[in-house]
């Protein structure tokens, strides 16, 4: 970290009712888009605190942001009250206020800042091990959905409008490559091809959605499996991250779990023929999910599941690509052709999804049935 990096983080740190003395800072996690580093204090007894550099280019509206996840969090605190506090703490995430009662600080920079609780004893999976992990990981998003049903949508607001809506990642993308900023088109032709001939199969939900079909919910909205922490005997502890907490539809929140726990490699695998799927962890993930949402869900919300498998990992080669011909404005990247790499590999994984298409229809059929 830079100097002024650590000065500012330390500086911020301190601004939280915290429990000791801020002693220092270190980056923590793999996120694309905030800054969020490890808080060491001089207290030894209880909690350890993340901070997270809020990044108020992509969320603009600071204040609703942190509203949402207020409300989201003391509405799940408030599902689980029964099991006691302690356990409380380890199964949602907890803000803790600035020292003059506020859930975010706003620094001389026009920087914005949050503190978590950093829930001891938990780890989180960029690629998974074991199909155990696959069934705690759709238990998690599955309640997670369930704990938010009955809360009153008008409380939450859409902080990042349109963020899974098809038509409007299109026309991102129509915009950036007709002003093509850096001049990156030329090399990128044949992905663009790939895309376009899916483009209007990837609308089904949507046009559902548009039609009235489907209920809007409250979902997660960034389902990655490193947004769900498990416990030591890989149990669900707390699902994380929950920045785009808005109104969206199941499905997406299904697709872009599969997104993540189906492929075999990494988002951002460079030789993608290491990028293939990993079939059972498919079926755990969904009878996990099942068994937790199937009560609450619609049967036309159950026959979009499928169609976000493909949609979620298309949408997000989409956002990748975009980005890579605006110039990298949006993502972290850690070398100039990462975003491209990523493309390519989302767009694999398409093609393998859509290879193994009938398998993995059968096996959502097979779940319904046995859960
Ligand atoms: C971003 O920052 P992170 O890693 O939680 C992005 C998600 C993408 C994801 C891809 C606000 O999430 O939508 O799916 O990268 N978040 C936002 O890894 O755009
Ligand atoms: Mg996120």
């Amino acid at each position: 970290m830079s100097t002024k990096e650590t000065e500012n983080s330390i500086n911020s740190a301190k601004q939280f009712n915290l429990e000791g003395e801020v002693l220092s800072t270190s980056p923590f996690g793999s996120g694309h888009i905030n800054d969020t580093y490890k808080i060491t204090t001089s207290s030894n007894t209880n909690n350890i605190y993340l901070l997270q550099r809020i990044n108020h280019h992509i969320f603009q509206d600071v204040e609703g942001l942190m509203n949402n996840i207020e409300v989201v969090c003391n509405h799940l605190k408030a599902k689980l009250a029964h099991l006691g506090e302690e356990e409380v703490l380890k199964r949602t995430m907890t803000l803790i206020p600035t020292k003059t009662g506020k859930n975010y600080y706003e620094d001389a920079n026009g920087d914005f800042w949050r503190v978590f609780i950093l829930i001891p004893d938990t780890r989180s999976y960029d690629i998974l091990e074991t199909t155990e992990q696959a069934y705690s990981g759709g238990m998690a998003f599955g309640q997670f959905q369930k704990q938010l049903s009955d809360l009153d949508p008008k409380k939450i607001v859409e902080v990042l409008p349109n963020f899974h809506n098809i038509d409007f990642r299109m026309n991102n993308l129509r915009s950036a490559i007709a002003s093509n900023p850096v001049g990156r088109l030329d090399e990128i032709q044949d992905l663009l091809d790939y895309i376009f001939e899916r483009e209007e199969k990837m609308r089904t939900i949507l046009n559902l959605g548009l039609s009235g079909a489907l209920p809007l919910r409250i979902t997660h909205n960034d389902t990655k499996f490193n947004n769900v922490l498990l416990d030591k005997n890989d149990q669900v502890q707390c699902v994380i991250d929950l920045d785009t907490v808005m109104p969206g539809y199941v499905a997406y929140d299904f697709g872009d779990a599969i997104r993540t726990i189906i492929n075999s490699a990494a988002e951002d695998e460079e030789d993608v023929s290491k990028i293939v799927l990993n079939i059972p962890l498919f079926r755990s993930f969904t009878e996990g999910y099942l068994s937790e949402a199937k009560d609450f869900l619609t049967d036309t919300e159950i026959n979009t599941l499928i169609y976000a498998v493909h949609l979620l990992p298309y949408m997000q080669a989409v956002r990748f690509l975009t980005d890579y011909i605006n110039g990298d404005t949006y993502y972290k990247i850690a070398y100039a052709t990462h975003n491209l790499v990523r493309t390519k590999a989302q767009l694999k994984l398409v093609a393998e999804l859509e290879k193994h298409q009938n398998e993995l229809v059968a096996i959502l059929s097979e779940s319904l049935i046995d859960n």
